[in-house]
């Protein structure tokens, strides 16, 4: 009998065999019958050796080719014989395996996270460096460092949830931070300029809510200070920002504003959402929403932190987060993101 004919009477064979197998036992066997070191096909293999270069060629093509068939065969017959026993297993427990399964949904950020880790990523690429800072924070940083003394009517405008009450406390009060610019300082007095950051976080205030307002938001302060740094900088870099996340058509409107800790004082608002600028109940009919504070880091700041204000210049601002994603995606109620209510939050 030739090679080819052998190779042709192993095939029949052990496919005829396999037709039979009804178990793991049994599969094991004829694999180790077929294809296993002593079956016939390794004992053609093993003598390719002994044949002409053009026998060689054909025979052994031939034989890799039924070896390739008959663990593909092995696969299918070892995957159908487990798939029959799980069935047989699922009957006998009382298990009906053609009831569709229940689904689960898979998580996902919250949409106020999703945006602030965009946010940060904008300001990375514009080569800021991300810091973070305490929530429980000192009178001393979080008003006097900023220009924001005792008495100041500015406290007003930021109405503040203590942790000591001043007379415990000795003049050295903590509360919970109303801003994220307490970081400002914090960062000024380790790290010399030239500095940019973005502080990103929870900040605090004891108001009454509305569409847009809250007790606990997301800030994302910005500070960036080195020799020659102007007022155009600060707009570069809002513009820059606001034309990343918002897209080109946007628009933007800077306002003067005041804060004591900055000279001049600015705030940016984008065109509302809602009503593209014809106003609404979010927009207070201004057609505008302000998304942040901002101006040149007041001379007296920078010399509190001994940067020499004779040489250094420095711009900052500080953004409400929850107000970005409502511009973004039209929401009219600042309150939807913190109510639980799984199908506004399932929407991002
Ligand atoms: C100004 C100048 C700087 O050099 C640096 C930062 C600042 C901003 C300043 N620290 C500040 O907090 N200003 S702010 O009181 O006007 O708040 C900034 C932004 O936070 C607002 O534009 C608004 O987008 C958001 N915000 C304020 N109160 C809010 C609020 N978002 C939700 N709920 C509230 N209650």
């Amino acid at each position: 009998m030739s090679v080819s004919q052998q190779l042709e009477e192993i095939r029949k064979a052990a496919m005829g065999e396999l037709d039979g197998t009804n178990n793991a036992r049994e599969l094991e066997a004829w694999r180790v019958r077929y294809l296993g070191k002593k079956s016939q096909l390794n004992e053609v293999l093993r003598s390719l050796s002994r044949l002409s270069l053009e026998e060689r060629k054909a025979v052994g093509a031939a034989a890799n080719r039924l070896k390739a068939d008959l663990e593909n065969e092995l696969s299918q017959k070892e995957q159908a014989v487990r798939q029959d026993r799980l069935v047989a297993s699922a009957g006998e427990r009382g298990i009906d395996i053609s009831l569709p399964g229940r689904s689960f949904r898979a998580g996902r950020l919250h949409p106020v996270t999703q945006v602030y880790h965009e946010i940060n990523d904008i300001f990375i690429s514009m080569g800021f460096e991300v810091v973070e800072g305490p929530e429980v924070e000192w009178d001393y940083y979080n008003f006097e460092a900023l220009n924001i003394p005792k008495e100041h009517p500015a406290r007003d405008t930021m109405a503040t949830l203590w942790i000591d009450s001043e007379a415990e406390s000795g003049g050295r009060s903590r509360l919970l931070r109303t801003h994220t610019s307490p970081m400002q300082i914090r960062v000024m007095e380790k790290v010399r300029p030239p500095l940019r950051i973005v502080v990103p976080g929870k900040v605090y205030r004891y108001e009454a809510t509305d569409a847009t307002h809250i007790p606990m938001f997301h800030q994302l302060e910005g500070l960036a200070v080195d020799e020659g740094i102007t007022m155009a900088d600060l707009k570069g870099t809002l513009y820059e920002f606001a034309r990343r996340f918002f897209g080109e058509d946007r628009k933007v409107r800077f306002r003067c504003d005041y804060f004591p800790f900055v000279e001049p004082g600015v705030e940016m608002a984008i065109e509302c959402a809602v009503c593209k600028g014809e106003g609404c109940r979010l927009c207070g009919s201004s057609g505008w929403i302000e998304i942040l504070g901002a101006g040149m880091v007041h001379p007296r700041v920078l010399e509190r932190v001994n940067i020499d204000p004779e040489v250094y210049s420095g711009f900052a601002f500080g953004m409400g987060i929850e107000r970005i994603p409502m511009l973004r995606y039209g929401i009219n109620d600042i309150r939807l993101f913190y109510g639980s209510d799984l199908r506004f939050l399932r929407q991002f």
